[in-house]
């Protein structure tokens, strides 16, 4: 049979790798890296070769389900729609707006289709409250971001690929390859820094797989980073490194961290923090003295007691030692095609205000329009005015991936409307009454804009779908709008999917200065594809339509599939910076007022017991990638790591079972016994636990492993973000 090539870019994660498909007939041969990737170069992981075996998997969903009793039947798309409408509109006037919610799941912002358009859901649908997998992520940073440079997404990244030495902290790019900075090869470009006389340290509680590459392994109790980096300000202001370097003349608050830096000697912290005094000086030293240096922190810094703290000072620690903004610091990304999260939201434009509302049941205050993802259960199964009854998940498992996984398991029965965007019957979406299947990602079309926010490199690749979706299908960007003018209460025959998507475009035409009518007439049709010509136009290389007749369009991309790549990262700050000052807040009030609750942290001592942190794993992808053979098979990788002295004291065995219990759940795991732990801290990975009836899963199912989000406690979360605190907290562990 013949074979036809295509090149595309993996939507899995961070790394954006290049692929070479093979394809023969209707089927996927072989999946390989495409060594001429002008970004990724023939890096490639195990996870990339498996899109074929996402795209054929059996238990895929194909068409709309809705569920009877216990019964799920197919349906086609005009039924399914009209049932989320019955539902929906059911909800909406019975008990009004405040009754229906949604969650937003991580593809989303991997997806071409979804990641476009979830904006449009969100503003269609003027909810009250939404909810999404951020609060269990990256929400201290949109915080530290939003407060210090005016943008919540204006996240910066290490420039690593130009560092001379890196510091990761609570992140292991050997198993994620890399959060909130898109670089292809992260253990190879370690390997880079060290070749050229750099050097990397990772402080991590476990010796990861990143720690094993890098030149030192610094053990860090977990929830104390905020005291670490405090400690290293501390050092460098005591000592004289001071050195703002280009940004000196638009930074605000270096006389506040100093104050607030006095109260955390090296001596002080080390105990709590488990690092000797001298190896917090010695890094402070070699962050300040190096050509270039970047310190990076990412989901061990955010899931924790001190997310926003630890978040902030990550930042505070670069700007100080003039490592900010500049190539081999923290940098901020120059995406080739903008991100519509990148534009300046109205909301904010008198400044941003935490606390606008809060949630029903908990009082917890909004942060960034959310409230911590654990609120969903109790704000679901509390009876009352506001009781949410109807709710839309996008692309989420939070059954699996949210705290109090348990409570959250137990509410969704109770919900009158539950309608789910998702390619599979999971652990979620078995509650929903309505499945809606997005495409493979092979029969849609690619190009990340959402990552490219802190990619190490301007450069971007478009792929064209491979196989054709089937014919009656709608393509995702369709179905978030029309639900999303479900939501809005407009009747499902009325709603002009097309016109809708005209409106969006003219407006983001609109927020980019360019003439709606006059780029409008530039295409044939909508859609996502006609909004990434006008994102890349209208980019930072952009031809502006004409204006600028060497800049790019995406035609450009499809005549060039193995990516264009404008260059490394340039300082950017200045041209971003939206603060109200029109300065980098370096010292935001709203932040440092927690500071301390940190110093009440050095006073408290340690907590008795262990302490659980997550982990992740190569073959994994959080929830969703388990029923994927190749993956999965082999030795169980959802096991407690336990260091051999816990173990002892535990009366635990390796290869044995445990039993975990937190004050939230109990699960029972085997036990792997190993020093890469440090003393009284256990991990456990996330992303499993797929025993749970009424899935169609049949490969996950067989490799089951725990939810160890079952055990995280839905009441623990950072004050200044609400967002979650799944790592560092008390567990007990003992035979079963
Ligand atoms: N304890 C603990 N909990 C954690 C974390 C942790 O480190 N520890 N990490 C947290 C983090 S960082 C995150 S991002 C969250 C993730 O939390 P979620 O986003 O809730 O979970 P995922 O496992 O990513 O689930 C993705 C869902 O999207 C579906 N899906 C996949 N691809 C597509 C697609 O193309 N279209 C559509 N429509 N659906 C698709 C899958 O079937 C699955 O149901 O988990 C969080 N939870
Ligand atoms: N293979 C794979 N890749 C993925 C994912 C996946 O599930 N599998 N998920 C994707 C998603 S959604 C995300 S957000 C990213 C996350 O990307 P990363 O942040 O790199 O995630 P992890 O690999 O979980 O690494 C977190 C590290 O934090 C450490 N840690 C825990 N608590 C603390 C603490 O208090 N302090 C310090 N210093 N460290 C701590 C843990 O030991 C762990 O090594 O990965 C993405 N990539
Ligand atoms: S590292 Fe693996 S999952 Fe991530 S983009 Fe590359 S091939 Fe895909
Ligand atoms: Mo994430």
């Amino acid at each position: 049979m013949s074979r036809d090539i295509h090149l595309r870019t993996c939507p899995l994660c961070e790394a954006m790798c290049g692929l070479e498909i093979h394809v023969e007939g209707d089927r996927v041969a072989l999946i390989r890296a495409d060594r001429d990737d002008v970004w990724s170069k023939g890096y490639i992981c195990p996870k990339g070769t498996t899109l074929g075996h996402l795209h054929h998997d059996p238990d895929r969903l194909r068409s709309p389900m809705v569920r009877e009793g216990e019964q799920w039947r197919d349906v086609g798309w005009d039924e399914a729609f009209a049932r989320c409408e019955e539902l929906l509109h059911g909800v909406l006037a019975r008990d009004g707006k405040q009754a229906v919610t949604t969650y937003i799941g991580n593809p989303t912002a991997h997806n071409f289709s979804l990641g476009r358009y979830v904006g449009l859901l969100i503003a269609l649908a003027q909810l009250p409250m939404i909810y999404s997998a951020g609060t269990v992520d990256q929400w201290p940073k949109n915080v530290s971001s939003m407060l210090m440079y005016g943008g919540m997404w204006w996240i910066p990244a290490p420039d690593i690929q130009r560092t001379d030495y890196w510091l990761v902290m609570g992140g292991n790019p050997q198993a994620s390859q890399g959060s909130l900075l898109a670089c292809p090869d992260i253990l190879g470009e370690i390997d880079k820094i060290q070749a050229r006389g750099g050097k990397v340290v990772v402080v991590d509680p476990r010796r990861t797989g990143t720690a094993d590459r890098a030149d030192e392994w610094v053990p860090i109790m977990p929830g104390t980073d905020a005291a670490f980096l405090l400690a290293l300000c501390h050092v460098v202001f005591a000592e004289g490194l001071v050195d703002l370097g280009d940004v000196a003349d638009i930074v605000n608050g270096v006389d506040e961290v100093r104050g607030l830096a006095a109260a955390f000697p090296p001596e002080r912290v080390a105990a709590t923090c488990r690092i000797p005094a001298a190896t917090i000086r010695r890094i402070a030293r070699d962050i300040a003295g190096a050509p270039s240096a970047a310190v990076y922190g990412r989901i061990g810094l955010c899931n924790q007691e001190f997310g926003t703290l630890a978040s902030w000072l990550i930042d505070v620690v670069n700007i100080l030692t003039g490592n900010f903004d500049r190539p081999g610091g923290l940098m901020f990304g120059n995406p080739i095609a903008w991100g519509a999260n990148s534009l300046p939201d109205p909301q904010w434009a008198q400044g941003v205000t935490f606390g606008r509302w809060t949630s029903r049941v908990r009082g917890a205050p909004e942060v960034l329009g959310q409230v911590p993802v654990s609120c969903l259960a109790e704000e679901i199964a509390t009876p009352g005015p506001g009781q949410i009854k109807a709710l839309v998940t996008v692309a989420g498992n939070p059954v699996i991936s949210s705290p109090d996984a348990g409570r959250l398991d137990a509410a969704l029965p109770l919900l009158e409307c539950m309608i789910s965007v998702d390619n599979y019957l999971n652990e979620t979406t078995r509650h929903a009454h309505v499945i809606l299947p997005g495409s493979s990602a092979l029969e849609q079309p690619h190009f990340d804009d959402l990552i490219t926010m802190w990619a190490s490199r301007s450069a971007g690749n478009f792929s064209p779908a491979i196989f054709p979706p089937p014919p009656d299908r709608p393509a995702e960007w369709q179905i978030l709008t029309r639900l999303g003018g479900l939501l809005a209460g407009m009747n499902n025959t009325d709603i002009d999917v097309a016109a809708i998507d005209d409106g969006y475009f003219t407006a983001l035409c609109q927020a980019k200065g360019v003439d709606p009518e006059h780029v409008m007439a530039h295409y044939e049709r909508g859609g996502p594809e006609r909004m990434l010509d006008l994102q890349i136009r209208t980019g930072p290389f952009g031809d502006r339509y004409g204006d600028k007749p060497d800049g790019l369009t995406l035609q450009h991309f499809r005549d060039n599939p193995h990516g264009i790549d404008m260059g490394p990262m340039v300082p950017r700050v200045r041209e971003l910076l939206d603060t109200p000052s029109g300065r980098i807040e370096m010292a935001p009030a709203y932040i440092t007022a927690d500071v301390p609750r940190l110093e009440a942290r050095l006073d408290r001592g340690d907590p008795d017991g262990l302490l659980l942190i997550s982990r992740r794993h190569l073959r994994s992808n959080n929830s969703w990638m388990h029923n994927v053979n190749v993956l999965v098979k082999g030795k169980d990788r959802c096991t407690l790591l336990i260091h051999p002295d816990d173990a002892a004291r535990a009366g635990v065995e390796d290869g044995k079972l445990a039993r975990v219990t937190s004050e939230a759940g109990a699960v029972e795991v085997p036990v792997e016994v190993s020093d890469e732990m440090m003393p009284g801290i256990v991990s456990l990975p996330h992303g499993w636990g797929h025993d749970k009836e009424g899935t169609r899963l049949s490969v996950a199912r067989e490799h089951a492993g725990v939810n160890n989000n079952l055990l995280a406690p839905g009441h623990l979360v950072d004050p200044l973000s609400g967002n979650a605190i799944v790592n560092g907290f008390a567990v007990e562990v003992g035979p079963t």
